[in-house]
């Protein structure tokens, strides 16, 4: 395999995770570079020139910038063919797919963008507890079927694939806005506790300052006067 110059941009316990577990997954070396959300360093002019919708995560391959979790975990599965990180089988990656837009579009877009960000749904702040209500909900309704989507010891039949690191995102953010996980989601529970026994996951959480053993962090202190959320008295990763 002829490896390119690789760095992500990520920030620790964001939905960065995902594509920073599939990196030490494929054991490629690259550069990971720390841009905090709660710090506000995604909103830097400088960080706008890499990514101008001022998001992580970011990976840039031989300087080719790619965004969006499933077109980066996309661009790292094709880094190791080998790995099948977007599945197996034919059939297998249409479902990594199905898994990988649901999880961007609704739960991460729609749920925790909702709760943690009202002000993206409207320009009214009068709306936004209505807004945040609405997306607990829209989490919650997430969490039911991904319960009851999980059959085997991974999210895609048997096989680890880039699913997985983004629902451990997810199973994390749960714990953190107070959803006892453990005892509403049990068979994600135990995927969540099978994925940090893997080494990827143990060197990615290490690599963010995470305590790999915790899954149930309380959200992060909203430690920056510049940091949009904290301007409309919400906090969390996204
Ligand atoms: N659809 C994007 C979402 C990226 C996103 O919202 N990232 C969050 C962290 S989990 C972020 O950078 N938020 C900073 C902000 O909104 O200011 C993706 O899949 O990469």
């Amino acid at each position: 395999m002829s490896v390119p110059d690789i760095k992500l941009w990520y920030s620790p316990g964001a939905c960065s995770l995902a594509p920073h577990v599939l990196l030490h997954e494929i054991g490629v070396p690259f550069d990971a570079v720390e841009t905090s959300v709660a710090k506000a360093a995604n909103l830097t002019d400088e960080f706008a020139r890499i990514n101008p919708k001022k998001r992580v995560p970011v990976l840039s391959l031989d300087g080719e910038v790619i965004t969006e979790v499933p077109a980066i975990a996309t661009a790292i599965a094709n880094l190791a063919p080998e790995w099948h990180l977007m599945g197996r089988t034919a059939l297998d990656r249409v479902r990594v797919y199905e898994w990988m837009n649901w999880l961007s579009g609704t739960l991460h877009g729609q749920g925790f963008g909702g709760l943690w960000r009202p002000q993206r749904f409207s320009d009214d702040p009068e709306a936004f507890e209505s807004i945040k209500a609405r997306a607990r909900k829209t989490i919650s309704e997430c969490f039911d079927v991904i319960e009851r989507r999980i059959s085997g010891p991974y999210s895609t039949g048997n096989g680890f694939t880039a699913v997985d690191p983004f629902l451990l995102v997810f199973y994390r953010w749960g714990n953190g806005i107070g959803i006892d996980m453990p005892n509403t989601c049990p068979s994600y529970t135990t995927l969540a506790q099978r994925l940090v026994q893997r080494d990827s996951v143990a060197a990615a959480l290490a690599a963010e300052g995470i305590d790999a053993r915790s899954l149930s962090d309380q959200v992060p202190p909203t430690d920056s006067p510049t940091r949009t959320s904290v301007v409309h008295g919400s906090a969390g990763w996204c």
